[in-house]
């Protein structure tokens, strides 16, 4: 039997269109996927959409819709937008989905079976774009850190989950590598907060009527934090993926973390239910140092960028440019930098150029050898620790290298020298020297299968073929 390999995105607000920082844990994920799926694992890739709350509901009020309509508007927008990134996720997750909400609630039952909700009175500030309620201390300048943006005075009475039973289990749970948090720094922040106590949460809003039902109450609907966590669990039922669950990795940016490394666990663990494997957390794309998001509306549109630089450009300059775990700065400038000095002058012109002088000189291809297969290996082992922009930096480095070999033998020294003909000698060296790179673009190929699918696709066929066609034409 295949080893099953379950990996998740978020499933992002259907307020507005997907951005690039949506694109960027997207594209990671599917990078996940078409790895451990070539290495003949049985991979389930999950990502979809969160419909329910007050910030679904003001979105599509604003656009004078009912929010069910306006979100059933929106999905075919993150769809094509998955699509034209070449994103190829098992299935699409809607929390509007009948099956789903059934199981929120019955779950939500089992939490009250069990003896860990309970109704209380809460009183504090609540951002609708982050939906959540902010401390005191995490507001700059009375404002959300994230969205900028001023949050809502509110005060209800709630059903709440009593997280504050869990933070011992979770301690235990995250210090026995039950469940892993990445990165480590990540890792640390999270202990350092169970530490401090961890509060009760409310799972339930009185005001908020677009949402789930909550059951045995139903002046309150089921605060959409709980219903959306609940998806990745819920999916093997919606989809039919028996024996999916425990996730083995839930992908991330730190914005959402603490529900994932702490409220998702604890009711996990509530519910006698296995935990999630990994959570990992990466970075922020900033727009000249400030989160990119739609509430901020500083955002870049992936559409825009595949259509100037095609799909594996753009999941190529995402990951290569910073660290996964760390915030970085991006721009259509940065990716145009990349698109030009490593995928058309290094890869698309190495590629070319050795399947011309290939064809000029009328060589005939050998294996040799390369030093592939150690390389291969780090490059693996870097993927499986979401070390991408390092994994990047190899498959360029590799290629540099081998333009590199080109400058130094000189093939072109070696050809025919008008009347003079051919000496032998440089016969068998030049086939040596054009096999040589020759081979190290077919080691290439599967390297970067992953992260540039298409263009795998095409070196595969021209390597075979003999026939070049540009891979990243000039801009
Ligand atoms: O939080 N940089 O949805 P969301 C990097 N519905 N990644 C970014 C980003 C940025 N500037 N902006 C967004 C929600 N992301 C909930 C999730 S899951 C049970 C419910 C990515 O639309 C990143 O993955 O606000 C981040 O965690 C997610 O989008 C937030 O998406």
């Amino acid at each position: 039997m295949k080893k099953k390999f379950y990996i998740t995105t978020p499933i992002y607000y259907i307020n507005d269109v997907p951005h690039v920082g949506h694109a960027y844990t997207t594209v990671a994920a599917d990078v996940l996927s078409r790895y451990y799926k070539s290495k003949d694992e049985d991979v389930f890739f999950l990502t979809g959409v969160d419909e329910h709350g007050a910030k679904i509901a003001e979105a599509a009020k604003k656009a004078g819709v009912e929010p069910k309509a306006f979100a059933d508007s929106l999905v075919p927008r993150f769809q094509e937008a998955w699509k034209n990134l070449n994103i190829n996720y098992s299935e699409f997750f809607r929390t509007t989905n009948p099956k789903h909400e059934e199981i929120v609630q019955d779950l939500i039952l089992e939490l009250k079976d069990k003896g860990f909700v309970e109704k209380k009175k809460y009183t504090g500030v609540y951002c609708v774009a982050c939906e959540k309620f902010l401390l005191p201390d995490e507001l700059v300048d009375g404002c959300c850190p994230d969205h900028g943006t001023k949050p809502e005075e509110h005060s209800e009475e709630n059903y709440f989950f009593l997280l504050s039973k869990f933070g011992d289990k979770l301690s235990k749970a995250i210090e026995a590598g039950d469940y892993e948090i990445l990165p480590e720094s990540r890792k640390n922040e999270v202990i350092g907060k169970i530490k401090n106590g961890l509060e009760d949460v409310s799972i339930s809003r009185e005001k908020v009527e677009w949402g789930i039902l909550f059951p045995g109450d139903e002046s309150q609907t089921i605060y959409v934090w709980i219903d959306a966590l609940i998806n990745y669990w819920s999916a093997q039922k919606v989809f039919n993926q028996d024996n999916i669950w425990p996730a083995d990795i839930h992908l991330m940016a730190k914005d959402i973390l603490w529900f994932h490394a702490i409220i998702w666990p604890a009711m996990l663990l509530a519910l006698d239910l296995p935990l999630p494997k990994k959570v990992f957390a990466h970075g922020f794309f900033t727009i000249g140092g400030q989160k990119m998001s739609k509430t901020r509306g500083n955002v870049l549109d992936p559409n825009t960028l595949v259509e100037k630089f095609g799909a594996d450009a753009v999941r190529y300059s995402l990951l290569r440019e910073f660290p996964f775990g760390e915030d970085g700065d991006i721009s259509e400038e940065k990716i145009a930098n990349r698109y030009q000095s490593e995928l058309s002058n290094g890869l698309g012109n190495l590629v070319q150029r050795t399947i011309s002088m290939i064809n000029k000189y009328e060589i005939r291809i050998s294996k040799s050898e390369t030093n592939s297969k150690s390389e291969t290996r780090k490059i693996s082992k870097l993927i499986e620790d979401l070390k991408f922009d390092q994994a990047l930096q190899e498959i360029a480095g590799e290629i540099t290298k081998l333009n590199q070999y080109i400058e130094e033998n000189k093939p072109w020294e070696l050809a025919p020298k008008g009347s003079l003909g051919w000496t032998k000698t440089d016969q068998t060296k030049l086939a040596e020297v054009l096999s040589h790179v020759h081979s190290g673009l077919v080691d290439i190929t599967p390297q970067i299968a992953p992260f540039m699918p298409e263009t795998a696709e095409k070196m595969k066929k021209q390597l075979e073929t003999l026939e070049p066609d540009p891979l990243f034409p000039r801009i």
